[in-house]
């Protein structure tokens, strides 16, 4: 069997992974494809104790640096018992957020050097990865006012200041740029379906959707 694809979204907060990813399972299934829908930090019951000690609390409850080993703690977790396993069954698998986001929150956001997060990342993972990343573009104030019409309650990195946001925003444009055969940026201003759409077509373009 054929192994399958893993997917990753990112971008900033509020930005439309979630109701893009939505509409990417549904458009992939009729096509077919065993879809298998997770997320970050979480997907398995041991990295979703840790989603909750990492998004809930006050503000500097971590150090950066402890923020990484924790994100990293909870990937290798899903990536071991959830994300290769569905690949080596053929599924594809699409993430809410992966390694990029801890390039740009914890890196970039939170002060790491990259070379820090890279020496990270290449312990806890060696070579694994995305076959393909789409990273939702948005500007923040408007990303982060989506998040709060919902009225759900604020997480630790929704609470820091405008300028942490537009440091990462610029962060995954500099990553989509320095990987562009993994990378592909998306507008997220414009509607839901014309996002699903551009997203599909850059699908078609870089991944063979054979099922
Ligand atoms: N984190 C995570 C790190 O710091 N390091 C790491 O390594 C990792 C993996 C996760 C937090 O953890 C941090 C980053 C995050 O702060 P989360 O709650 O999962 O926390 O946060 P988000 O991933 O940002 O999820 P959100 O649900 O807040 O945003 P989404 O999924 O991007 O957006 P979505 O689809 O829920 O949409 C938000 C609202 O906008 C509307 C939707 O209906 C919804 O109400 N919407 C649109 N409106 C207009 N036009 C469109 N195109 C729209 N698309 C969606």
């Amino acid at each position: 069997m054929a192994r399958g694809k893993l997917i990753t979204l990112e971008g900033g907060e509020g930005a439309g992974k979630t109701t893009l990813i939505r509409g990417l399972t549904k458009a992939l299934a009729a096509r077919g494809i065993d879809v298998v829908v997770t997320r970050e930090p979480g997907g398995t019951p041991g990295a979703e104790l840790l989603r909750d000690i990492l998004l809930n609390g006050d503000v500097q409850r971590w150090s950066s640096r402890t923020e990484a080993l924790l994100m990293y703690a909870a990937r290798v977790d899903h990536v071991e018992r959830r994300i290769k396993p569905a690949l080596d069954c053929g599924a594809w698998v699409i993430c809410d957020r992966f390694a990029d986001s801890t390039r740009a929150y914890q890196g970039v956001g939170g002060g790491l050097k990259a070379e820090e997060i890279e020496e990270l990342r290449h312990f806890a993972l060696g070579e694994f990865g995305a076959d393909l990343t789409l990273i939702v573009d948005i500007d923040p104030e408007e990303g982060l006012a989506r998040t709060l019409a919902r009225g759900e309650k604020a997480t630790r990195f929704e609470k820091f200041d405008s300028g942490y946001h537009a440091r990462l925003r610029q962060a995954f444009l500099d990553i989509a740029a320095e990987e562009p055969e993994r990378c592909a940026v998306l507008d997220g201003m414009q509607p839901a379906e014309a996002v699903l759409e551009n997203a599909m077509a850059l699908i078609d373009a870089r991944l063979s959707t054979a099922a």
